[in-house]
């Protein structure tokens, strides 16, 4: 009896903690508290990044369980008490092999997926649009490439003031510091090729999104280029990542990535009607009926 009122208090404390997880990843794609983890992947890019991070787990804890194990051995072994006339072995050709050869081993088993990554990180695929993303101190402006109506806005970071008359109250899918008043919109599943540049007389920031493994430079006079393909509907956020004067903290990238018909039906207002596009928008992913964000972000 009492065994059973333990267990049940034990799973009761388990039900807890792993409700607390949800609440936290519910909005996932983005920063949380004490986070230890990388953000939840949301491109092929991204998975493979993760992956590549789990497959290196498997190289660095037996070595660092190894060198441990070393380190206590010989201290215990050859501690002065126990071991006082020391050893004068100044070579073993056995040894100097085998520390020779067993890295060499490990870097060559690490360096061949590391570079199919950056390869596929760097190498662009055929793109289905192309978006440039120029920063300025201290925001980012979008322009969506090749359209016969162009669509271009700036994206500031929303203040907290212009919450309400932007209908983002809710923090959780607009959290503090990281929603902007224009989002880059997106559609899901098509590959994005970004132009990344900073304005001509501006200093050097950095276009980053974490839940698609993006991070690449934004430098005056210079066009960097990277892509993702976005495989998860919903927000996403990220930060300038390079430091660019007092207001860095406050140039948050926003992405909202969503179906190809709303993508279209965006598209085809914001060229005119950018703040109605965005309401519209608004309407039909973050109501109970689309609930996009809480459907993105339940991963794990
Ligand atoms: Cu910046």
């Amino acid at each position: 009896m009492g065994r059973n009122v333990v267990i049940n208090r034990a799973s009761a404390v388990w039900a807890a903690l792993l409700c607390l997880f949800c609440v936290s990843t519910a909005h996932a794609d983005q920063p949380r508290p004490w986070q230890m983890d990388l953000q939840a992947p949301a491109s092929p890019i991204m998975h493979q990044i993760l992956w590549f991070e789990h497959y290196t787990l498997w190289f660095i804890i037996p070595v660092t369980l190894l060198v441990l194990v070393l380190l206590i051995v010989v201290g215990v072994k050859f501690r002065a008490s126990r071991n006082p006339v020391a050893s004068r072995t100044s070579h073993n050709t056995v040894i100097e092999i085998v520390w020779t050869v067993a890295p060499v081993l490990i870097l060559f088993f690490l360096a061949i997926p590391s570079f199919n990554l950056l390869t596929n990180q760097l190498e662009l695929p055929d793109a289905d649009m192309t978006v440039k993303a120029t920063a300025t101190q201290w925001q980012w402006n979008y322009e969506y490439e090749g359209a016969a109506n162009p669509v271009a806005f700036d994206s500031y970071m929303l203040k907290d003031q212009d919450r309400a008359a932007a209908g983002k109250v809710d923090l959780g899918r607009y959290p503090r510091l990281l929603a902007v008043d224009n989002e880059l919109v997106l559609p899901i599943n098509k590959t994005v090729r970004v132009l990344v540049t900073a304005a001509p007389t501006d200093v050097i920031h950095a276009f980053a999104m974490p839940a698609f493994g993006v991070k690449i430079d934004a430098v005056p006079g210079r066009l960097n280029e990277t892509w993702f393909k976005a495989d998860k509907e919903g927000m996403f956020y990220g930060q300038c990542s390079e430091l660019c004067g007092k207001d860095h903290s406050f140039m948050p990238i926003a992405i909202r990535v969503v179906s190809q018909e709303k993508y279209d039906a965006w598209f085809a207002q914001a060229a005119t009607d950018l703040t109605g596009a965005n309401k519209a928008l608004m309407a039909s992913t973050d109501g109970p009926a689309g609930n996009l964000a809480v459907a993105a972000n339940d991963i794990k």
